[in-house]
């Protein structure tokens, strides 16, 4: 199933400052759909960089900004969405295949990712014709 749709993160805030906490599976604190295998973060990104550019076969991602702001296009292959990622409180799930785009990235950005698989280029696709042809692919057999 290919899907991007905003998270809103539970936020846990005193007179001493924020703290999100994202638990993998489960019901916990701000729980995701997906057990976490791995984290990475993008940053030091200048402002007229494009990054993403690619689909993923079957991998789940969270995306959140935990400093600065990115816009993050999402493509299901029939409808473009384009997301605003302006504060940590508010993540970006995406799942199966859905071509993404990540770029007007603000000065200091850091772009968290968590990952339900480990790296792997071969669940990666990088043509766009290709990422067409696998949804329409996918389509047929649901
Ligand atoms: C995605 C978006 C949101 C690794 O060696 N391990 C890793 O876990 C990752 C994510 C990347 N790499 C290497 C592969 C490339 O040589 O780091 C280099 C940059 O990766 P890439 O060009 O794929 O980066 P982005 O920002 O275009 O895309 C990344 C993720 O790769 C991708 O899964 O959905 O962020």
């Amino acid at each position: 199933m290919m899907a991007s749709r905003l998270i809103e993160l539970n936020v846990h805030g005193d007179d001493r400052g924020k703290l999100i906490a994202i638990e993998g599976g489960g019901n916990g604190d701000s729980s995701i759909p997906f057990d976490i295998k791995r984290v990475y973060y993008i940053y030091d990104t200048l402002p007229d960089t494009v990054r993403g550019m690619h689909a993923h076969r079957s991998l789940q991602q969270l995306l959140v900004c935990v400093s600065g702001d990115c816009v993050v296009m999402c493509d299901d292959g029939l409808i473009r969405t384009e997301y605003s990622l302006n504060c940590p409180g508010k993540a970006l799930y995406i799942s199966g295949l859905v071509w993404r785009e990540m770029r007007k990235f603000s000065k200091g950005t850091v772009l968290m990712v968590l990952a339900s698989d480990y790296y792997n280029e071969a669940d990666y696709i990088r043509d766009y014709s290709t990422f067409i042809k696998a949804v329409k692919h996918d389509t047929r057999l649901g």
